[in-house]
């Protein structure tokens, strides 16, 4: 995957013209915060074969091997709650474009398959601007909980994926958020939510428009969720 093989599949895209690839880095997230502070624009992306501390979400580790597509892009808008779905509304339109493979969301920066996690995203503040960083398993399984386009019998040429997922970036929409709940196995669930160490169980009803997920509590009180883990009960234990 060179910047060469994927402006082969991004034609004049606008952003095209910044992309950085690089063979490998801490974490693309924060390689592309230090850009923004030195005023990159929107739109800027960078890609890495591998990252050796890849980041998830409250200082968690994303494992990064090489066989991954690990993209993060500057988004210079207003704040929104919104982002992280539609990302990943996004990053299931074009995994879908380019293998085949039809992942489900679990709410709300996952895609997964067969129960398995196949796609995670980290979205971080910037100063006025937003970093948000994808990392897909292409090959193997990094993780436990983790499948691969390969393991799912999708493989696709990286550099294809990476124009799809930049492509999908630059056209994403909150209209796209209807899609998002269509393929959001959360929702409809009954679920655990765990926030500050605290479980609680709830169903998870629907998410609004900002992005946060409806639930019920089991003593009848409505919430909506902003942030933690939400789970669906039952036999999996990552899902
Ligand atoms: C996430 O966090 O899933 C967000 C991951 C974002 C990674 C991208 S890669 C490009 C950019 N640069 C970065 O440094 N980060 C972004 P979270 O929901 O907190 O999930 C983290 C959990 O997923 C870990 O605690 C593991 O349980 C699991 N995990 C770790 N590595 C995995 C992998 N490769 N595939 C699937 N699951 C993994």
């Amino acid at each position: 995957m060179t910047k060469e093989t994927i402006l082969s599949y991004l034609g004049d895209h606008p952003w095209g013209e910044t992309l950085i690839v690089l063979p490998r880095v801490s974490s693309t997230n924060t390689y592309l915060k230090e850009l923004a502070k030195n005023g990159a624009p929107h739109g800027t992306v960078v890609i890495a074969e591998l990252q050796t501390e890849g980041r998830g979400r409250l200082g968690r580790r994303f494992e990064s091997p090489r066989g991954g597509l690990y993209l993060s892009v500057l988004l210079r808008q207003s704040p929104d709650f919104r982002l992280t779905p539609m990302a990943a509304e996004a990053v299931r339109r074009a995994i879908a474009a380019s293998s085949g493979l039809r992942p489900q969301i679990k709410w709300i920066n996952d895609l997964v398959c067969g129960g398995k996690k196949l796609c995670g995203i980290l979205t971080e503040l910037c100063g006025d601007a937003a970093v948000v960083g994808i990392g897909i398993n292409c090959e193997g399984t990094p993780h436990e909980v983790a499948t691969s386009l390969e393991a799912e019998g999708c493989p696709c040429d990286r550099s294809r994926l990476a124009a799809e997922v930049i492509r999908a970036l630059s056209e994403m929409t909150p209209h796209w958020l209807t899609d998002y709940k269509r393929h959001c196995l959360t929702i409809g669930q009954d679920v655990q939510l765990i926030q500050n160490d605290a479980v609680r169980y709830a169903h998870a009803d629907d998410m609004d428009e900002d992005g946060a997920l409806l639930v019920t509590l089991a003593d009848g009180t409505k919430e909506r969720i902003f942030s933690g883990e939400v789970s669906v009960r039952g036999s999996y234990g990552y899902i």
